[in-house]
């Protein structure tokens, strides 16, 4: 504060002095300063909680915060308290990690795909980035769905990331319902979206055709809210998989077209980030146990296509069992004509954590039916702590309950600073009364 108070008693003078040559320099100077200081100036106290920085306001202008930088896409460096109090005592801004958004859908029990495909990326990902973890149950509605399982679904998913290790105290954990934000931010974005862009949408088409006649818009708009969950953190990178790189690409041309169309004017700030890929690693995805060439889902009909992270070690030896297999002699990973066999490769070196050249020696020539049962104990070791915690974290509610809590709490304060920037952007009248100071 020192250093820029100094700064700008430098600017003034060197100002003045151009003044009184009459340049007009000066003037331009002087109305740059005072644009700049009136950023600081907002700000009248900070305040470190929860890994966050709150700023109580004193104007009701707009919350003056570290992410005032974030957004501002013009050379000034993105800046944030990082995790455990930021740079030492002072819990001063310091220079940020890149931030990471990420959600899976509770449209039932998770998997072995949403573990080793999302979950456990984020969580050796957990100490690189700035990350913030959601249960995105809006999306789950966007599917028919019971409502007596929605809740239980989102809750189980809650604790299963936290089961998987994610660290609460590293990563904020929320529910999407939670931060409403998110759907007032999707029907904002929904106004400036062309249709045919959403159309082209390669998921829409394919989930629409199994859903049949009973389409909703929502399954439509599912890219949107997916770009307002995103926009909204102002968010670096979102680590996808092949199926949702075209949305992420979406996400990106719609900010861009807000941006373009609502923050044009010289010096003014761009309202979002556009967000890239985190490319997840090769071999990351699950396929179906019945089918080696589509991929493990929540929502596919038959439970044996899948290992469901609670499946007890009956059911997984089962399912392994079960699971569909080919008539070649040995194991092998890149032959075009095994896609079982490779992607049961791929789970075994996934749990087991050996390179494939290990795996290869280890079981490479060995049968389907000595490899399965092999195949079966691996997975089933690797489930069993995460099982074991999960029903630790589940039994403590009032644990989770806090958890969520300060995911939320977490959450809204970015989120809403956003949707604020994008409001004004879009030129709404806000509400004229002080804002309600942070706690
Ligand atoms: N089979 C998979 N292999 C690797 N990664 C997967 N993911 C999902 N299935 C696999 C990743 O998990 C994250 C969250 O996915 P989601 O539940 O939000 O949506 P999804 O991709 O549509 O997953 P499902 O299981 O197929 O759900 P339903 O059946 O409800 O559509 C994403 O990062 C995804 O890549």
């Amino acid at each position: 504060m020192k250093f820029q108070f100094c700064v700008i008693s430098l600017h003034i003078t060197i100002a003045l002095a151009l003044m009184l040559l009459g340049d007009s320099l000066g003037y331009r100077l002087i109305k740059e300063v005072l644009k700049t200081s009136s950023r600081y100036t907002i700000t009248t106290q900070v305040e470190v909680r929860n890994n966050a920085v709150r700023y109580k306001r004193t104007s009701r202008l707009r919350q003056s915060s570290v992410e005032d930088a974030i957004a501002d896409d013009e050379g000034i460096p993105a800046i944030t308290v990082a995790e455990g109090g930021g740079n030492g005592s002072t819990g001063f801004p310091e220079v940020r990690r890149k931030r990471v958004l990420s959600g899976v859908q509770p449209t039932g029990s998770l998997h072995l795909g949403n573990y080793l495909g999302a979950i456990r990326q984020w969580v050796s990902n957990q100490d690189t980035y700035d990350n913030y973890f959601c249960v995105v149950d809006l999306h789950a509605i966007t599917a028919p769905h019971d409502p007596k399982s929605l809740s239980r679904d989102t809750i189980q998913a809650a604790a299963m990331y936290v089961a998987c290790g994610i660290d609460p105290s590293k990563s904020k954990v929320f529910i999407q319902s939670h931060v409403t934000a998110h759907s007032e931010l999707a029907w904002l974005l929904n106004c400036i979206t062309p249709i045919n862009w959403l159309e082209r949408m390669i998921q829409y088409k394919e989930k629409a055709l199994k859903q049949g006649d009973n389409v909703g818009v929502g399954l439509f708009d599912y890219p949107v809210l997916m770009a307002a969950d995103i926009l909204l953190y102002q968010a670096d990178l979102v680590p996808v998989g092949e199926d949702q790189r075209q949305h992420l690409e979406l996400t990106r041309d719609i900010a861009r077209r807000f941006n373009d169309q609502f923050c044009n004017k010289r010096g003014k700030r761009k309202t979002f980030k556009e967000p890239n890929a985190l490319i997840v690693k090769e071999g990351a995805r699950v396929m179906s146990l019945q089918d080696g060439t589509s991929k493990m889902s929540k929502s596919a009909e038959n439970d044996f296509s899948r290992i469901n992270l609670l499946d007890s070690p009956d059911v997984i030896s089962s399912k392994i069992k079960k699971c569909k297999t080919d008539l070649f002699k040995g194991l092998e990973w890149d032959n075009p004509d095994r896609p079982e066999a490779k992607n049961l490769l791929n789970i075994y070196q996934a749990v087991t954590n050996r390179s494939k050249e290990e795996v290869l020696r280890e079981v490479g020539s060995m049968s389907w039916g000595t490899f399965k049962p092999l195949l079966a104990e691996a997975v089933i070791a690797h489930l069993s702590p995460i099982q074991h915690r999960y029903r630790e974290v589940m039994q403590d509610e009032a644990y989770l309950s806090k958890v969520l809590a300060d995911g939320k709490e977490a959450a809204d304060l970015i989120a809403d600073q956003t949707l604020g920037w994008a409001k004004t952007a879009m030129g709404f009248y806000l509400p004229k009364a002080p804002l309600k100071l942070l706690k």
